[in-house]
């Protein structure tokens, strides 16, 4: 044999020798939650993935540089590759992103896979981060290997444009961290809107700069109730509020994960709060206390009193120049007449607006109609608009409100049918402080009926009752996390996580790529994602012993 030959074979066995050396190879599994619109296999060589691979985005465009991180992010954490993230066009052993799918939906995106390299083309940089949250998915939990990603072509878009989860944080309160973390768990489940409950009876939770008593005083409680609304107390201080830089923060977080931060300032009932820092907005002028129990207070913003309107135009304009959204939600549920049926002011006011009870609504009702509608104008004013809990139908319909339905979807129907958008968040399906389970002793820090992971995924938020015409008032669907037997975070994640994936796949997909059966091995996967980031997520479906043990709170 020739020296020269002798030294390839040589080279060609050490190559083997190395090649069999190296790791072995994990598969991508396309699995994921939500279910996209569209995955096909095509049966060719699959893409493997190794610590050459490059992320690359275009040229001269910071947003998709974001995204490109962010997916550079997600494989280190499941993978321990730290790839390079550089920018230009289309190359081999790469991870792709570009931005110039043609679709009627903006957040459409398509993710093919071949030998060469994976390219997710978005229809605006939204659709592409949605791309990047289906790879991340897909990603299997593997260290020391190369991952092999088998040959696809995943074309998927938003059901439902408004893709919301809420957060209370007025019956408890949770830091700035927290609510990162939240933000973080909504775009793990393709959510785009974070709709922040900043006001209640029980605290006051965001600087007003105008009205510096409503931190002051009412973002504190003296104590709270103990169990459910028993007579007894704890009287330990409570309290907390955010800055509004630290608002900003919140907005800025959210927004460079495309999701908009929907500010709730609820009134006119839920404001014992701020009837503890300025008394003189209520019917009998106090004195106050912010509220230790739960439930729904008869103290209410006087309508009667000028000094009320002035205090709400006062607290939006400051809340727009905080929050960007177009939206902002003025709340508007359970707000007893009580005081202002006996409250000269409110009385005097109703006269002068000649408001009339009749077979529809009572004068009382239509007075609330008369602050919604200040809140409406003021906004509208600013270019704002405003979405309002189902109550709001009771009075005369605000011009260009949107409802949210909370009491089943029948408002949301309602709506539809006037001619007014609606985002269906019922209680029924999708109240994430209610039980997860049937076996309720088993959830003290839970309340009202069993809302199960099945019953969440069930939910079809345009009823057949609706033509196709009013279905298209159904802007979206939204879970909401009151948090009154929500004492830390980490229930929070208890609660809302694993019925979030079940509203994700409400909110995303078609109804008809909706299997229940296929969603839970689905979610077998999700969970992996959970477990990465240690979210401490219900074990219930998971693990059907742990419906005899009580709720682990880390
Ligand atoms: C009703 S939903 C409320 C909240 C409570 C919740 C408890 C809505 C608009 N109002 O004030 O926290 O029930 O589930």
């Amino acid at each position: 044999m020739k020296n020269t030959s002798k030294a390839t074979l040589i080279l060609s066995l050490f190559i083997l020798f190395l090649v069999s050396c190296t790791t072995e190879v994990k598969n991508a599994d396309y699995k994921i939650v939500p279910v996209p619109q569209e995955v096909v296999m095509t049966g060719n060589a699959p893409f493997i993935m190794n610590s050459k691979t490059k992320i690359v985005y275009p040229v001269d465009n910071p947003q998709m540089q974001k995204n490109a991180d962010f997916l550079a992010k997600y494989i280190k954490e499941a993978t321990g590759k730290d790839l390079k993230v550089i920018s230009g066009g289309e190359i081999k052993n790469a991870i792709v992103l570009k931005l110039n799918l043609t679709s009627a939906n903006a957040e459409a995106y398509q993710l093919d896979v071949n030998q060469n390299n994976i390219v997710i083309n978005g229809a605006s940089e939204a659709g592409v981060f949605y791309g990047i949250q289906s790879l991340r998915k897909s990603l299997p939990i593997a260290r020391e290997t190369d991952i092999s990603f088998p040959a696809v072509q995943i074309k998927d878009y938003p059901r439902f444009a408004y893709r919301g989860m809420m957060l209370d944080v007025s019956r408890h309160f949770f830091t700035l961290d927290s609510v990162k973390r939240y933000i973080d768990m909504l775009a793990l489940h393709n959510i785009n809107r974070f709709h922040w409950h900043l006001s209640d009876d029980q605290g006051w939770r965001i600087e007003i700069k105008k009205y510096p008593e409503l931190t002051k005083v009412g973002s504190m409680r003296s104590g709270t109730v103990i169990g459910k609304n028993t007579d007894e107390y704890d009287d330990i201080p409570y309290g907390g509020f955010y800055t509004q830089n630290e608002a900003k923060e919140i907005v800025n977080y959210a927004k460079d994960r495309y999701i908009t931060v929907i500010p709730e300032i609820d009134l006119p009932g839920h404001m014992q709060a701020a009837l503890a820092s300025y008394p003189e907005l209520g019917c009998t002028g106090g004195p106050y206390e912010v509220w230790k129990r739960w439930g729904v207070s008869e103290e209410v913003l006087c309508a009667g009193n000028p000094q009320t309107i002035e205090f709400i135009e006062g607290v939006l304009d400051e809340i727009t120049e905080i929050f960007p959204s177009e939206y902002v939600h003025i709340g508007g549920d359970e707000c007893p007449k009580d005081r202002w049926k006996t409250c000269p002011k409110c009385q005097a006011l109703i006269k002068k607006l000649e408001l009339k009870s009749d077979k529809h609504h009572t004068a009382e009702a239509r007075l609330q109609n008369y602050v919604m509608s200040c809140a409406e104008k003021f906004l509208d004013g600013k270019g704002r608009r405003i979405i309002g809990w189902d109550e709001i139908l009771e009075g005369d319909l605000i011009p260009g409100a949107t409802i949210m339905s909370w009491r089943g979807t029948k408002g949301g129907v309602e709506a539809a049918k006037r001619g007014h958008e609606a985002i269906m968040a019922p209680n029924v399906y999708l109240y994430f402080d209610y039980y997860q389970t049937e076996n309720t002793e088993n959830e003290p820090l839970a309340m009202g009926f069993p809302v199960t992971l099945e019953k969440v995924y069930g939910l079809e938020p345009a009823p057949k009752v609706l033509t196709d015409e009013e279905k298209r008032y159904i802007i979206g669907v939204q879970a909401n996390l009151w948090a009154e037997y929500i004492p830390t975070f980490s229930h929070v994640e208890h609660m809302a996580l694993p019925r979030m994936a079940a509203l994700s796949e409400v909110q995303w997909s078609m109804p008809d790529k909706k299997d229940y059966e296929d969603f839970l091995i689905r979610l077998g996967n999700l969970k992996e994602q959970y477990n990465l980031k240690d979210y401490n997520y219900a074990k219930y479906v998971f693990e059907p012993q742990a419906l005899a043990a009580p709720i682990e709170d880390k």
